[in-house]
């Protein structure tokens, strides 16, 4: 069994406090409690502070580009089903260039899953309003505090048909690492949510304030995460009270059994040396 010590291969460059730091070690977590092998898993990211996060995990990585790591992780685990593929990035990689494609992986429903970092703010270009970010923020680009209404991400994803959503806190390092090795699992698209406060651009959502803001799922007795309505009802609240656990699942036919799978071997794995039927055309063309 992997240990954290061997999960880890580089030091984090996140500011002292970031919730960051918690995403990795939990993730870290969930592929220990999984028994995955680091050769068999693949971190895949955008651009931001949370998408650095493949640099300090052991496993593969591929840290892509802003607002497309979606396609990317799709495209992994298309190439090669074999692979457990984990997408991570922040609230700005993934609901404001990305959004798009959020909505088209989760009505999908590739078998990955997806880890949002969300910290209400665009950190790496030092702080700008971000698609979560609350009203009245007051950034370098809402001077007078942000106007539009931010994104509830957890409505969704359940409105684009995820079949697991998810939501985390990095103040619960056991409880977000036990619901992501749920999410990897599960067979599907599974999204998690995670509260990552960043405490150097986010003055207004902080640690002490999002707590106030939390409860248990698993706290209230008839919680049912295989009930869509539940689920929808504990989103809806999102913006006043935050639903810590798992908030809905369900199991329907993902992406790869029904078009994939068709093929007995997986694209990353068949004979990529030029076909014989192909060599005609190149010969054809090299002659001119
Ligand atoms: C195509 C493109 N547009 C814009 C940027 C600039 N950019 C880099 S990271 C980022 C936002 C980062 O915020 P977020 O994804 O929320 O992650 P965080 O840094 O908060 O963890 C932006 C706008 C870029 N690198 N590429
Ligand atoms: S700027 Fe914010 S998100 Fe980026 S490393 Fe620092 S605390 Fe974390």
């Amino acid at each position: 069994m992997l240990t954290i010590n061997e999960l880890t291969h580089s030091k984090p460059t996140w500011c002292p406090g970031c919730g960051h730091f918690a995403v990795l070690n939990a993730i870290s977590r969930a592929v220990i409690e999984c028994g995955l092998k680091k050769e068999e898993t693949v971190c895949v990211s955008g651009i931001g502070c949370s998408s650095k996060l493949p640099e300090y995990l052991d496993t593969y990585g591929f840290h892509t580009i802003h607002g497309r790591s979606l396609p990317h992780a799709q495209g992994v685990k298309l190439a090669n089903p074999a692979l457990t593929v984990i997408d991570i990035g922040g609230d700005g990689d993934g609901f404001a260039i990305g959004c798009g494609h959020f909505i088209h992986a989760a009505r999908r429903n590739v078998d990955i899953t997806y880890i949002l970092m969300n910290n209400q703010v665009y950190s790496l270009t030092k702080g700008q309003t971000s698609p979560t970010s609350d009203r009245g923020f007051i950034t370098n680009t809402s001077p007078e505090g942000a106007e539009e209404a931010p994104i509830n991400v957890l409505l969704m994803a359940l409105t684009a048909g995820a079949t697991f959503v998810g939501c985390g806190f990095s103040s619960d390092v056991t409880g977000l690492g036990s619901l992501i090795a749920a999410a990897i699992k599960h067979k599907g698209f599974s999204f998690i949510n995670v509260i990552s406060p960043c405490v150097t651009f986010n003055k207004l959502n902080t640690y002490d304030s999002y707590k106030k803001q939390c409860y248990k799922l698993s706290d209230i007795s008839d919680y049912d995460p295989q009930s869509y309505e539940k689920a929808i009802k504990a989103a809806l609240g999102y913006f006043e009270k935050k639903p810590l656990g798992l908030l809905f699942k369900t199991e329907t036919s993902i992406f790869k059994e029904t078009h994939i799978s068709l093929h007995p071997i997986a694209p990353a794995m068949q004979d990529i040396s030029t076909p014989q039927k192909h060599i005609h055309l190149m010969q054809k063309y090299l002659r001119r």
